[in-house]
């Protein structure tokens, strides 16, 4: 698809910071596409014939990074499937596809490879809280989410390789002044009006 036609966020923070509880709010107030990369991983997890079943499974309980080329491809794919299922359809407000990319990038090689073959991102949303409000989240979500990652081992893991994997990312990009950091630890009433108004700047 032409990159000069989408206009691209991610959507970073911690396990559990908010990130797909904010995307949904935003799709409501900008139309945005919203993809989450974990999710589109568990959906390929599932699939039959999948020969990344296993592999995404085992990542996905270790808290660890998938290998980026899985990950890219699905994320692309969904773009592709996204924007001709638009055409057809009312299409975007301002003629761009916009997407909301959730949980993505989230190791460098991830970053460097999408800026550079698939679509740079305009804004990088950052939703931070501490880790006893995150772990708080997952695990009440834990009760019910089904996921094989909401338990206090893997949780833990799943910090770590945020702060050693992600991090990074997030400092390339407020290097490139990319980066609006967003509190999450408030209501998520009050999360979603700071996180609008920002929103709001770039399409303005
Ligand atoms: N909640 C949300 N906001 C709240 C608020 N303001 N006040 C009170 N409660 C709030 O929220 C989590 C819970 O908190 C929910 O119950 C919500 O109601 C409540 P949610 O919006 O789901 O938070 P989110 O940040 O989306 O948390 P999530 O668990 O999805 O984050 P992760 O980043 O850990 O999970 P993700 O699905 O992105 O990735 C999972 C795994 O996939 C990764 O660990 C990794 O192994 C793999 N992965 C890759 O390998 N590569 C990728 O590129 C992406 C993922
Ligand atoms: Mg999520």
């Amino acid at each position: 698809f032409d990159s000069t036609k989408v206009t691209v966020i991610y959507v970073l923070g911690g396990p559990g910071a908010g990130k797909g509880t904010q995307c949904a709010r935003l799709v409501e107030d900008f139309g945005f596409c919203h993809l989450s990369a974990g999710d589109l991983l568990r959906a390929e997890q599932q699939r039959e014939g999948s020969e990344y079943g296993t592999l995404i499974q085992t990542c996905i309980k270790e808290g660890t990074i998938v290998p980026m080329h899985v990950t890219v491809k699905l994320l692309e794919n969904a773009m592709k499937a996204a924007i001709d299922e638009r055409r057809e359809g009312e299409g975007w407000k301002d003629g761009k596809s916009r997407f909301l990319i959730d949980g993505f990038p989230r190791k460098m090689d991830q970053a460097i490879k999408f800026d550079e073959e698939v679509c740079p991102s305009s804004l990088v949303l950052f939703f931070t809280t501490t880790e006893e409000v995150m772990l708080e989240r997952l695990l009440e979500r834990g009760k019910t989410s089904g996921r094989e990652d909401d338990n206090v081992e893997s949780i833990k893991k799943r910090f770590a390789t945020y702060k050693h994997d992600t991090m990074p990312v997030l400092e390339h990009y407020k290097a490139q002044s990319k980066v609006a950091e967003i509190d999450s630890s408030a209501s998520v009433e009050v999360v979603h009006k700071v996180a609008s108004d920002v929103v709001k700047k770039l399409f303005a």
